[in-house]
Order: C-alpha cells, then structure tokens, then sequence
C-alpha cells in the first residue's frame, strides 16, 4: 500500500472484503439456481405445476443462517465505528476549517497550515467544523470520512504508524470547484513534527501574499494573472471602474483602497455585476493581512 498508514486500513478491509465474500457467494448461489430450475423444470418436461407443502428444517436453516451472517456484519462494522469514535486520552488536537473550496488546519500553538502536518506514532483528533456549507473530510488511505458541518463540531481520530504523505479530500458535493477541495496529510518524525509546529509559531517568517491568498481560499476563485474564475480576476483591478449591483440598483465605483477593503470583508454588501454572488466573507483574517493583500492588488498591474 503507499502513503502512511493507520490501524484502521485492517479492520475496515477486513469489514468490506467479508461483506462482499457473502454477497458474493449468494449472488452466485441464486443465479446459478435461477438457471438449473428454469432448465430442470421448463414446461415442456413439467406441464403440471406441483404444489409442495412447507419444509420445517429448511425455513430454520434459511432464517438462522443468513440471521448469524447479518450478525456478523453488524459485529465488525459496530467494532470499527466505536475504534473510531472513542479518541484515546491525550490526543493531539488539530482544528480543521472546511471551506468552499479549502482545507485549513490550525494547531494548538496557533500555526496555521494549508496542509494538516502530523507526527507519526500519535494519536490526532482533528475537530472539524464549516464557515459554508456541508463538506465532508475524507482520507481514503486511512479509511477515514466525517462530515464537516457549519455551525457545528464534528471529529474524527488516527494514529499515523508510518511516515510520508496521504490525499484528503472533500467527500461532499459542496460547488462548482468542489473537485479542487484538497489538501494533502503529510506525516512527519516526531522530532522533525516539532521542529515544524515550532518555526510557524509566533516568531515564525511571513508568508508571502500569494500564499496568504491560497490559505485564505482566494485563489480558488481569484487569478492572479488575469484568467477568468468564479470571481474576477485581481490583476489589474485597482483604479479600475466597476459596474455593481448594490441594494439591488446599477451603481460605478472606481475600485480604489475603500472599495477593496468593502469587496473583501462584506462581499454581500455590492456585487460585481456579471458576476456569481457567492463570495464568502474571510473568517480569520487580520488588518495587517488585509492591508498586505490590498498594497498586492494595487501593486498588480
Ligand atoms: C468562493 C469564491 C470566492 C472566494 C473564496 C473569494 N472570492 Fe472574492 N469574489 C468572488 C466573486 C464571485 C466576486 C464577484 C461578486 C462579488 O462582488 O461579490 C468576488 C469579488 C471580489 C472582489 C471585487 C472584485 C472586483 O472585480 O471588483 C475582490 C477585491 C475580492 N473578491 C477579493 C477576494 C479576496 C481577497 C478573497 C480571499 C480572502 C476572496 N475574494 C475570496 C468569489 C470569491
Ligand atoms: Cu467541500
């Protein structure tokens, strides 16, 4: 298998192989009778239909048996849902914020990532939760999927027992770049893990405004370089006249230092006209970044 691994990949694997050992094997089992019997007893060898009378041992093997096999279904697939459940003490917790269209990951210590950075041989519940709409927090190598829920907590666990990266993605239908909601889980050595978490810390170096925007999901939506998106593109946006739709009437602006700050943090308050109105409103993001990204669109020609 690639990528790291988890104690879950077992059980999982070993909970779906076994239910589709049993469909299987009926599967087979019914269709192979449904062909004798309409050979053995096609018309033309038995005209005359019989009736047959009830078989006591029979109906008991045909209820037990497939009793004891949804039994056992049930059993494995129960053990696995409470290992996932039940988060063991001490856990490392990460916050996870699903957007549309991004992963964000916060730490403890207030590092912020794009990636969700863990140290191997740990366990780490990450606490998830929405500023949208539904999305769902999927990493198939470890076998792990939660919906991610706006006004809402949710959390799921793993314990990486291997290091190197692994794919998440958003596993619910959440837009247009829905596809593109993805991010990777990077599994590090302890001492390498700390090193990280430490250097992104307070004292930690800037990031770069484009960096910046693509935590902040603007790049989903936004081109740098004048291509079209799901919102305009913010290269050569400044000074720029501007038709909008403000409280529902065609109003120009020109879009100078006030009219970024506005277009940023209350995109619902004007509209682009021509445009889709689905931009979200930044959660998180400060006055120095949005100075930054304001001196960058300015300085964007
Ligand atoms: C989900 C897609 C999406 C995301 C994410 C997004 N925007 Fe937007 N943005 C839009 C759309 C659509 C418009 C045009 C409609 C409107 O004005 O609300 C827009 C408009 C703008 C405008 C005005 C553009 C103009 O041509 O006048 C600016 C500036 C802007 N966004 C900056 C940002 C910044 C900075 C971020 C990140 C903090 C961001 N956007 C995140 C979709 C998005
Ligand atoms: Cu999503």
């Amino acid at each position: 298998m690639y990528g790291p691994v988890t104690s879950y990949p077992a059980s999982v694997d070993a909970t779906f192989y076994f239910i589709v050992a049993v469909s299987l094997f009926f599967l087979l089992l019914v269709t192979t009778l449904m062909i004798v019997f309409a050979v053995r007893y096609r018309r033309s060898r038995r005209p005359r239909a019989e009736q047959i009378e009830g078989h006591t041992l029979l109906e008991i093997a045909w209820t037990i048996i497939p009793l004891l096999l949804v039994l056992a279904m049930f059993h494995f697939g129960f053990e696995g849902f409470r290992a996932l459940r039940s988060v063991p003490e001490g856990a490392m917790t990460v916050k996870v914020t699903g957007r549309m269209w991004d992963w964000s990951f916060r730490y403890e210590n207030g590092r912020e990532a794009a990636k969700l950075y863990v140290p191997v041989d740990r366990a780490i519940k990450l606490s998830m939760t929405s500023v949208d709409v539904l999305h769902s927090f999927y990493i198939p190598a470890f076998r792990v999927k939660e919906d991610v829920v706006p006004g809402r907590e949710t959390y799921l666990w793993f314990r990486p027992q291997t290091t190197g990266p692994a794919d998440i993605y958003c596993a619910e239908y959440c837009g247009q770049r829905h596809a593109y909601m993805m991010s990777e889980v990077v599994v590090l050595e302890a001492e390498e893990f700390e090193a990280w978490l430490a250097a992104g810390g307070e004292e930690g170096e800037k990031e770069g405004v484009p960096a910046l925007l693509a935590r902040h999901a603007c790049l989903d939506c936004h081109s740098l370089d004048g291509s079209p998106g799901v919102g305009p593109t913010l290269r050569g946006l400044y000074g720029r006249q501007r038709a909008l739709i403000v409280a529902g009437r065609e109003e120009t602006r020109v879009a100078d230092e006030a009219y970024l700050r506005r277009a940023i943090l209350e995109p619902d308050a004007e509209y682009v006209r021509d445009h889709e109105r689905n931009m979200p409103a930044p959660v998180g993001l400060s006055e120095e970044d949005l100075e930054r990204i304001i001196a960058y669109i300015r300085a964007l020609e």
